[in-house]
């Protein structure tokens, strides 16, 4: 299992990530925010990851510290996972509805970070739906990958998180499987 560790005068954070391929995933979410946890539960049982995620955060001063944190370490840890692959699928799209929500989520383990999300009016968001965009992007960024991210229709936010979250699971999962050969014409994944 990779396993990464972080403490910051806001945050401390344990993550310990491992791919499980066919095998079912083990989860054991405690990030501090419970809604938080059901997208990380969401994401991961499509991902095909199995995770040990543990975080103290100042909340009392709101979930933004924590979740873009977490991220930050979960994206290191993915780093951590498809570096050590020899080959690995590297593109990867999924789209996801629930009910109302359709998301579509196309994904490329490039070793460049780029985030993009369009239909989403981030102007009138909660704080806890901005820090869960804080997430995705931290987590993005730090694992070197470019997403793009579009909400296609959808008016409940639960239902819009959630085929988002699972999406970017699916998406993820499906890059991360491994190959025998490096996809890049360069030969070289960055
Ligand atoms: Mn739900």
């Amino acid at each position: 299992m990779t396993r990464m560790y972080r403490k910051t005068n806001e945050t401390e954070i344990t993550i310990g990530l491992e791919m499980t391929c066919e095998k079912d995933t083990a989860l054991n979410l405690n990030s501090g925010v419970p809604f938080f946890n059901h997208m990380l539960h969401a994401m991961l049982f499509f991902t095909k990851l199995s995770a040990d995620i543990e975080c103290i955060g100042d909340l009392d001063v709101g979930t933004h510290h924590s979740l873009e944190d977490i991220g930050i370490l979960m994206g290191e840890a993915i780093k951590g996972i498809y570096s050590e692959m020899r080959g690995f699928n590297r593109y990867a799209c999924a789209l996801m509805p629930m009910d109302d929500a359709l998301v579509r989520v196309v994904l490329d383990i490039s070793g460049r970070p780029y985030f993009v999300l369009e239909g989403l009016d981030q102007n009138s968001l909660s704080e806890l739906q901005q820090s869960l965009i804080e997430f995705l992007h931290a987590c993005c960024v730090n694992a070197r990958m470019t997403v793009h991210i579009d909400v296609i229709r959808g008016f409940n936010r639960h239902h819009i998180f959630e085929a988002l979250f699972k999406a970017f699971g699916k998406a993820l999962g499906e890059a991360l499987t491994e190959k025998q050969s490096i996809m890049s014409t360069k030969g070289v994944i960055g």
